[in-house]
């Protein structure tokens, strides 16, 4: 307990090891260091809650990471300290994607005012996410004010991130005609600020094009916030051009959240929806581990495979088992 206590007043120090080691024993998955980071969460709560949690998403290779470097360091510049966590869905599989960005994003990891973590190995989705919310804030605890979570876009991870942020930017490819990119409407849904990224060189003008295509899309589509209205920008994350259009928006944003209440509301909603799906977790993890439901387990999920057995009963089965009746 008392390595704890050290560890808790490190962080709250701003001790980037501390908080590394902290976030270590959040992913950990041994039931004694599980009791350890649940204590350790419990502790730090009055300290979290202070940061702006900015979701980022966009398919590969839109260029997130070099974004991420480029207003990392450009935040850093203005005075803040940026946390970087991500949301990998594909690191259960691949071992984790984004594992190499913390060498990418050269220039912003050796500065002393960044943190950068890549999403662990987890087993699903939720796995992952649940240990993000969690690490999410300890960096807060530790006086990192802005906390970017990244994600590559790829399905669920999007409604994930955007579950756990404050505000969330979706970054696109200038492209040619008016296909608008095959995004999809949830997708879009989800977005406060949509940033046309590689608006340099050769592919400059039609960066622009897409961002007036997107603007006149903009009305077909339901803004994510009541009280801020989807906005287009363009900025180039390899030559460093755009930053202070994003920050200035996301500013905007923040002080139109705040003044309609929105701001805490969202915070409270996301916590409560936090809560009943960790609840999910723990009593699908439990199930999962009873005798009673190892017992029945294989024989029907064979008979659910065959068609034999609707998968319904089979799921009633599996709870009563576990109720033990
Ligand atoms: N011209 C130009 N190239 C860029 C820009 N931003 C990123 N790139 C390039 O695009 C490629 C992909 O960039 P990344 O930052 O790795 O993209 P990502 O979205 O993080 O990719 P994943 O992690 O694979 O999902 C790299 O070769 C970058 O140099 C930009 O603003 N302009
Ligand atoms: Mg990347």
């Amino acid at each position: 307990m008392s390595t704890t206590q050290n560890l808790v007043s490190d962080i709250l120090d701003g001790d980037r090891r501390a908080l590394a080691k902290g976030i270590t024993l959040i992913e950990s998955t041994r039931p004694d260091h599980r009791d350890l980071a649940a204590n350790l969460l419990e502790v730090l709560m009055p300290a979290t809650g202070t940061a702006f949690r900015i979701g980022i998403s966009g398919a590969p290779g839109v260029g997130k990471s070099t974004f991420i470097e480029a207003f990392g360091n450009y935040l850093i510049d203005n005075g803040h300290r940026v946390a970087v966590l991500a949301v990998d869905p594909t690191s259960a599989v691949s071992g984790g994607a984004i594992l190499g960005d913390k060498t990418r994003m050269q220039t912003l990891a050796v500065r002393d005012a960044a943190f950068i973590r890549p999403s662990a190995a987890g087993a699903t989705l939720g796995g992952v996410t649940r240990r993000t919310r969690e690490s999410l804030l300890l960096c807060e605890a530790a006086g990192f004010d802005i906390i970017l979570v990244e994600t590559v876009g790829v399905g669920q991870s999007e409604t994930a991130v955007a579950s756990m942020t404050d505000a969330f930017l979706l970054m696109l490819l200038p492209a040619a005609g008016d296909d608008l990119q095959g995004i999809k409407r949830g997708i879009m849904e989800l977005a406060d600020i949509i940033l046309v990224n590689k608006a340099d060189g050769e592919q400059r003008n039609m960066a622009f094009q897409t961002r007036a295509d997107y603007r006149a899309a903009l009305p077909f589509i339901q803004p994510r916030h009541r009280s801020w209205k989807t906005s287009v920008s363009t900025c180039s994350a390899l030559e460093q051009q755009g930053m202070d259009e994003v920050w200035e928006k996301l500013q905007a944003l923040r002080h139109a959240l705040t003044d309609s209440g929105e701001w805490l509301l969202q915070r409270a909603d996301q916590a409560r929806s936090w809560m009943w799906s960790e609840t999910a977790e723990i009593l699908l993890t439990e199930l999962r581990e009873a005798p009673e439901v190892i017992a029945l387990v294989s024989s029907l999920e064979a008979r659910v495979r065959c068609g034999e057995l609707p998968a319904t009963v089979a799921a009633q089965r599996l709870v009563q088992a576990y109720l033990g009746d």
